[in-house]
């Protein structure tokens, strides 16, 4: 232990060290990482133990998972179905204040209709709705806001499984306070947004213990750190593994890349409250410190939903190009299937770059077993209409048509 603790702090680790149940030895590394100063001497102290309560905590939840699994199958309300070939999109914000939430029920019921849910009041499980755009099915899913609570978890390990996030950022109170808020949360439970994972491979072995290799030049910058890294390693569960590291790591780095709780998810901000006096400011804060040119590139959507006595509407202000951005974020394209029936009017969503095999295996297996041929029908940059005969190899582009010929 180092000597940049207090008596306190060591004494803590030593009652960590005693702990004999899995509830105790988490609350007593709780404790001890409590009471650890958080400076430059720490930071290592601070990383391994983190990582060390992680896969308690992990253990802790597999464990309580099993035992449900056992229970009764009750439905989980902060288990969200997804609906197929859509796109779920999860709002959540920080914890302010029970009356003064930052738009998510709002949203989500102008979005989608969903109507048993009542804005301006705490929602304590995730609410969902759905919308169609352009033939597109969004699912919205309403998370409750983040605050130390039993169900933070369940909520955060909900959003490390859906397709993107949005923080919904309220332009009436101070943004970068909100956004610090929510990252924190995130950060504490290993979920990192906007963000590469580091450039690391871990390849369990079955003896050998743990052998590190630095790759490139840079890599080569963390000769020191080695020690350290065989640490947060064993710290993860893992007692023999091959770790290959191709870039330089910085302490959180490095806590990042070997707590297997890690996980990173594309995320967008959306501002809500625009309608209201003073909140350009806020805006621009915003701007300047997550949006496009800093390193986190947040699209950020300063929206509104302002009521239009003329037409005796809500109408949407601040989300034009929304599902399209969202479709880019993700590299996700439209295609349409051709058939004896003619053209699909809805698209099949895909990953960019996808070949005409791998469609017709998403479309049905015998498509693919059978596949001959495929006609892809493309409206060429100069406007001329084409059609291409291709494999299964071939690259499709968004709005491309393709019908597929097959033996079965
Ligand atoms: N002026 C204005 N108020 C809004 C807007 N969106 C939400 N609100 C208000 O903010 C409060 C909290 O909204 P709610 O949707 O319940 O937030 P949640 O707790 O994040 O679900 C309610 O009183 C809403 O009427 C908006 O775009 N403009
Ligand atoms: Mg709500």
């Amino acid at each position: 232990m180092s000597s940049n603790l207090t008596a306190e702090a060591k004494l803590a680790y030593s009652e960590f060290l005693d702990a004999k149940t899995l509830d105790d030895k988490i609350e007593r590394l709780e404790r001890f990482l409590s009471l650890v100063p958080k400076h430059k001497a720490t930071e290592r102290i601070v990383a391994l133990n983190k990582t060390r309560l992680s896969k308690l905590k992990a253990e802790r939840e597999d464990k309580i998972r099993r035992r449900k699994a056992l229970a009764a199958a009750v439905e989980d309300p902060f288990v969200i179905k997804k609906e197929p070939q859509s796109v779920q999109i999860m709002l959540v914000s920080d914890y302010f204040d029970q009356d003064m939430g930052a738009g998510k029920s709002t949203f989500l019921k102008n979005m989608t209709g969903v109507s048993h849910l009542v804005p301006g009041v705490f929602t304590a499980e995730p609410v969902v709705g759905i919308y169609e755009w352009k033939k597109i099915k969004f699912q919205i899913v309403e998370e409750p806001a983040l605050h130390e609570s039993q169900y933070l978890s369940r909520v955060i390990a909900g959003l490390k499984v859906t397709d993107i996030i949005a923080l919904m950022i309220d332009l009436s109170r101070d943004p970068l306070k909100q956004m610090e808020n929510i990252i924190k949360h995130l950060h504490q439970h290993h979920l990192y947004l906007n963000r590469e994972a580091p450039k690391v491979s871990i390849e369990k072995t079955g003896a050998g213990g743990i052998q590190i290799f630095l790759m490139t030049k840079d890599a080569k910058k963390n000769e020191n750190n080695i020690p350290f890294i065989k640490e947060m390693v064993q710290a993860s569960g893992i007692s023999h593994a091959t770790v290959k590291i191709y870039q330089e790591l910085s302490i959180d780095e490095i806590e990042m890349a070997f707590n297997r709780s890690s996980k990173y998810k594309p995320a967008i901000i959306i501002a809500s409250k625009a309608d209201l006096p003073n909140t350009k400011e806020n805006f621009n804060k915003l701007q300047i410190n997550y949006g496009k040119g800093t390193k986190y590139e947040y699209s950020i959507y300063p929206i509104a939903f302002i009521y239009d006595k003329s037409r005796d509407e809500i109408v949407k202000k601040g989300l034009n190009s929304f599902e399209e951005d969202i479709l880019r974020k993700l590299k996700l394209i439209r295609i349409y299937t051709k058939s004896k029936k003619g053209i699909a009017d809805k698209p099949l969503i895909v990953p960019k770059s996808s070949t005409v095999g791998e469609v017709a295996l998403k479309i049905h297996k015998d498509l693919y077993n059978g596949f001959k041929f495929a006609y892809i029908y493309r409206t060429r940059s100069d406007g001329q209409e084409t059609r291409i005969r291709a494999g299964m190899n071939f690259v499709l582009n968004e709005f491309d048509i393709i019908e597929i010929y097959s033996k079965i």
